[in-house]
């Protein structure tokens, strides 16, 4: 076992692999979480990202619409749930009300409606696939990126149809894409101790891999930094990378860390800068399929996310128009989650990255590297 700049052989070994385009096992993966320094992953990292992205960072310009917080499950780590659950705080949207925060939007280069919530057990397919249908007709261009597999689930089973069909009926009401969320921690060991009554790992895999295809993307995430340990993040990731293997049907990953404010996870300390900068790097290293990293900043707040720049992310989500609560409701700095572009834009270029305006499959709008400080606002 030696060492070059005190770095083992094993270590090195695995530097070589990726230098060379290689990809790195399960093993490899734990090592690099047990082992080796920030320093080591992040600049392995940083490579990858630049031979596939050079210096170009990605944002988009989206809002959210989060239809209800009530849910009938009951994960432990939601902060949402719970304030229901104390009758704290409740919401629940009609689509006229839904309609019109869309309608806010008239007039804007918004490319996406990013539309995610709580389980609600009397908001049903048919409501949902209203909902979409009302959207399309006002703004038929605005990609409609909605509902994670765990909604899906639910209101598939509940309208008595299979994944295929379900799928099938909301992509004709207009639905574009679906969103990561939901995934949490694959492994049973963990899944059963943090959200025991949703969908578990292989149905959240099977809506997923349903959609890629029937032609849709998606994009997935992970919820670490709580009970679970290394070999669970790289079961989960591992699952991910065979799918993707398959249908080549995911556009992004995006590492959710856990932020731990009014749930039942309280007690847990949250991650260190450090410890979510590893997750970033490893993650890029492991995931050599996913074309994307996303950094979102709503919740790891704008500094890191700035950070995580240089481990490997390369998407840092969009300008959000403090239209998403999860987070805030959750403990993160960000409490009013609001970016314009040419606050995105000032972010990236600080760093010395160059800012390109995406479409959510990743489509380049504009790139802002060269465009005048004061021409940014107006674009
Ligand atoms: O699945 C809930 C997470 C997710 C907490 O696809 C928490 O572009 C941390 O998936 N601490 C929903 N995380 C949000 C989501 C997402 C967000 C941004 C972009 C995309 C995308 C997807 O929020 C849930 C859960 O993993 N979450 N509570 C918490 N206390
Ligand atoms: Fe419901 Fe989602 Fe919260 Fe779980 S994380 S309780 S499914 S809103």
């Amino acid at each position: 076992m030696i060492a070059e700049a005190g770095i083992s052989s094993d270590l090195l070994h695995i530097a070589e692999k990726v230098k060379a385009g290689q990809r790195i096992t399960d093993e490899e993966g734990l090592l690099l979480f047990e082992k080796a320094s920030l320093g080591f992953v992040g600049s392995l990292a940083n490579e990858i990202k630049q031979r596939l992205h050079g210096d170009k960072v990605f944002f988009n310009r989206n809002f959210h619409i989060e239809p209800t917080n009530v849910c009938v499950f009951s994960c432990n780590f939601c902060s949402y749930s719970k304030l229901y659950a104390k009758k704290e705080e409740g919401w629940e949207m009609s689509i006229d009300q839904m309609l019109h925060m869309v309608k806010q939007y008239d007039g804007k280069p918004i490319t996406e409606v990013h539309i995610v919530g709580g389980v609600h057990p009397k908001m049903n397919l048919q409501f949902f696939a209203d909902l979409l249908k009302a959207i399309k007709a006002h703004r038929p261009e605005l990609h409609i990126k909605a509902f994670t597999a765990v909604e899906y689930d639910y209101m598939f089973r509940k309208a008595k149809m299979n994944v295929e069909e379900g799928l099938k009926f909301l992509i004709d009401a207009g639905l574009n894409s679906i969103p990561g969320g939901g995934a949490e921690i694959f492994h049973p060991e963990i899944r059963e101790k943090i959200c025991a009554d949703k969908v578990d790992a292989d149905g959240w895999l099977l809506i997923h891999e349903t959609a890629h295809k029937l032609g849709i993307h998606s994009n997935a995430t992970i919820l670490y930094g709580h009970i679970e340990k290394y070999e669970h993040r790289i079961d989960h990731m591992r699952r991910l990378r065979e799918l993707q293997d398959r249908t080549k049907g995911f556009n992004t990953f995006i590492p959710l860390k856990f932020r731990n404010k009014d749930n039942d996870m309280s007690y847990i300390h949250e991650s260190s800068v450090v410890e979510d900068m590893k997750m970033y790097a490893i993650a890029r290293i492991y995931l050599d399929n996913f074309p994307h990293l996303k950094a979102y900043w709503p919740m790891l707040g704008r500094q890191n996310a700035q950070l995580s720049l240089s481990f490997g992310v390369d998407d840092i989500d969009g300008t959000i128009d403090d239209t998403t609560k999860i987070y805030s409701m959750a403990g993160s700095e960000e409490q009013t989650p609001s970016m314009t572009t040419s606050e995105l834009v000032a972010l990236i270029r600080q760093v010395k990255r160059e800012p390109v305006e995406r479409d959510t499959l990743y489509n380049e709008i504009k790139n802002y590297s060269t465009t005048a400080d004061a021409d940014v606002q107006l674009n």
